[in-house]
């Protein structure tokens, strides 16, 4: 298995390994970083993506600068903040750049204290994740028992699996926990353009995991709510703001507004490292990226000859929008399920967490 079920880790010599989810699910490669312009741009280029590993990219990103440039604090700090400008909304490589120049600040050897605390960081998000996974699939099988129900459908937006957080994911950690406790368990997987996070990488998954799936074009699942095919959505999240405002990937805001008019539960799974605190308002605060249209008018796939190509799908001279992210206002979720337990999207419980 590629990765053994971590999207990224240390070779031999010292040097990031990370797997390059550009290509998934048709070819499997991995990519080495081995200088802090090498993990820039893997997080720019979508190399990595999903929220944790972008923080964790980011957290060895600034190890790699300290070796670099030989314990150099004022060339570690300069890389340590092209990094942190990599990509604009998921909040967790603004958290984990700010930790790792807390260490560049007050060690006496940085190399070796850096890769300590990229490691660390790391490790706490497999625990994190472990957490979210038994909590998310309690509330599984309470809704399970009061809906009397065997079968559980649940329906997922973008990727938020091992890919994304290390490594059982946030979203798709109850998931791989239901699994595990013998739930029978079918996910609707959004298909998640324009970049199909969801019919690439979230489906890949499933598959490797053996869990039933069905992948679904992102307007479907109003239909399946109205048919009573949804038992709960549950999302990832790259920033959550003290009111309870959640960013994630474009679409989930539409999601959860069917969600609410089907009084299907929805909820966003996150380490408490994706909430920001100061950020007293997601929907008006919260930066959205905007990224190159071309992701828009192009999409990637097998031909017939079983060769990856990419064909464009739009009229030559039109022009399209690519924002990567929307936000779901506080009112729409159900609850956060976080690794100490579900918090109420408002600025009373969440600013407990702080
Ligand atoms: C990823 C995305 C994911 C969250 C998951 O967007 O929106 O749902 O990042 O967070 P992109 P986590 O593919 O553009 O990075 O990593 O905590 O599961």
């Amino acid at each position: 298995m590629l990765g053994q079920y971590r999207a990224l880790w240390l070779n031999h010599t010292g040097d990031l390994e990370v797997i390059d989810q550009r290509y998934l699910p048709f070819e499997k490669h991995v990519r080495v970083l081995k200088t802090a312009s090498d993990a820039c741009e893997a997080i720019q280029d979508m190399t990595v993506r999903g929220a944790g590993v972008i923080g964790n990219v980011a957290a060895f990103g600034v190890y790699l600068a300290a070796r670099e440039f030989a314990g150099d604090k004022q060339k570690i700090t300069q890389a340590a903040l092209n990094i942190r400008g990599a990509r604009p909304t998921a909040v967790n490589l603004m958290w984990a750049v700010d930790k790792m120049l807390e260490v560049v600040k007050h060690s006496d050897d940085v190399v070796s204290d850096c890769k300590a605390e990229a490691i660390r960081q790391t490790d706490e998000d497999v625990k994190r994740t472990q957490a979210i996974g038994i909590i998310g699939t309690d509330i599984i099988e309470s809704i399970m028992t009061d809906k009397k129900i065997n079968q559980f459908n649940i329906l997922t937006h973008c990727n938020a699996g091992w890919l994304a957080i290390v490594d059982s994911g946030s979203a798709l950690a109850p998931i791989y926990e239901a699994q595990k406790r013998g739930i029978d368990i079918h996910v609707w997987v959004d298909e998640t353009r324009p970049r199909n996070q969801g019919a690439r990488l979230t489906a890949w998954e499933l598959q490797d995991a053996g869990i039933k799936h069905t992948i679904i074009p992102d307007n479907t699942g109003g239909l399946l709510m109205q048919q009573g095919k949804v038992d709960m959505v549950i999302t990832g999240a790259d920033r959550v703001a003290l009111n309870g405002d959640a960013a994630n990937k474009i679409g989930t805001y539409l999601k959860a507004l069917a969600a609410k008019d089907n009084d299907v539960p929805f909820y966003i799974a996150l380490p408490i490292n994706t909430f920001d605190f100061a950020c007293e308002n997601g929907v008006s605060d919260i930066e959205i990226e905007q990224r190159d249209q071309d992701e828009v008018h192009n999409m990637q796939g097998l031909n017939t000859a079983g060769d990856v190509e990419q064909v464009r799908i739009t009229p030559l001279d039109s022009q399209a929008a690519n924002y990567g992210f929307d936000v779901t206002p506080a009112r729409l979720i159900t609850g956060l399920i976080t690794e100490k337990g579900v918090v109420e999207p408002n600025k009373k419980a969440i600013g407990k967490l702080k």
